[in-house]
């Protein structure tokens, strides 16, 4: 929405499904490469969402959900040039791991580079079987620019990162969910029904506890664990002590809400 020309289809579609917004990468063309244009309507979308909107799907458009940093972009000339265009990335993604609104993404075909690196922003994150995931910087002479250093360090160890960017390795989609990149495998073309089915549960819990979930439990990750337990029982107390809460644990007690079930016979992770 910001510099795209008049008339030209938008990089990044929103739709909205009542409480929750479905945000779908759109240059199938290019294999929805991050280009800075993606990047300013993935910010904005996220912006523009309305108050109602409680968690978002985020999906790419075509035969794959992204092929990473758009290379043809790759112009910075000087190593501050460099290092603002990842700081441009960083603030963009910061704020939708840290935003208001916890994000499924759902991923097909490849899942690449700065295309990892986006997916592990997101909070859940299902993969149908067509996706593999690859760092190829070190094919391309370049390193991880998109926070992925960090974040699917975190996901899957730096032993694994530094492994697949030395080796060139790309995990399948049953790998993927093995090594804890991923949450769900489903059949392809079943990934979006899964992520708004996920999208819903999400945003039928109370908002405080999504919050917390979001906001404190990634601070609490890195907290010497006596800071860690004493976040967690501020955010219990304050949960707690919210109406919402005691609203919901009166309704169970009540017998007027499902109880916990066990899962369906299922196959595999689906
Ligand atoms: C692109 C890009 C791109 C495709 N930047 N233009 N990422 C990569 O190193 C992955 C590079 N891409 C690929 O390996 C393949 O394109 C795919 C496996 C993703 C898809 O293959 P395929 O056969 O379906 O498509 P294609 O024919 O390779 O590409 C179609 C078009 O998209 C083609 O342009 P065209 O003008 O010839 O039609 C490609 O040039 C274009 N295209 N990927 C620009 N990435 C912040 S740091 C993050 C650092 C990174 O992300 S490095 C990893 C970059």
């Amino acid at each position: 929405s910001l510099s795209r020309p008049v008339g030209a289809p938008a990089l990044v579609e929103v739709e909205l499904h009542d409480c929750v917004a479905t945000l779908t990468l759109n240059r199938p063309d290019k294999r929805n490469a991050l280009s800075l244009g993606v990047i300013g309507e993935l910010r904005a979308a996220f912006e523009s969402l309305p108050d109602a909107v409680r968690a978002v799907v985020l999906s790419g458009r075509g035969e794959h959900f992204c092929a990473g940093l758009d290379l043809s972009e790759l112009t910075e000339t000087s190593p501050a040039e460099g290092l603002m265009h990842s700081r441009s990335w960083y603030e963009v993604f910061d704020r939708i791991q840290f935003g208001r609104r916890p994000v499924v993404c759902v991923m097909h075909g490849a899942v690449v580079g700065g295309g990892l690196e986006l997916a592990s922003v997101a909070h859940v994150r299902v993969a149908e079987r067509s996706a593999y995931f690859g760092l190829p910087e070190g094919q391309r002479g370049i390193f991880l620019g998109g926070g992925g250093s960090v974040r699917v360090s975190k996901l899957i160890g730096g032993s694994r990162v530094a492994e697949m960017m030395l080796t060139g390795r790309v995990y399948n989609a049953e790998e993927a969910f093995q090594v804890g990149l991923t949450h769900y495998t489903v059949p392809d073309g079943e990934g979006l029904a899964r992520g708004l089915e996920l999208a819903r549960r999400i945003a039928s819990n109370a908002p405080l506890s999504n919050f917390a979930i979001m906001q404190a439990l990634p601070l609490i990750a890195e907290q010497p664990m006596a800071h860690g337990l004493l976040t967690e029982g501020l955010m219990a107390a304050v949960t707690q002590s919210d109406g919402e809460a005691k609203a919901r644990m009166r309704a169970f007690l009540e017998k007027r809400v499902a109880k916990v079930t066990p899962p369906e016979a299922r196959v595999s992770n689906a």
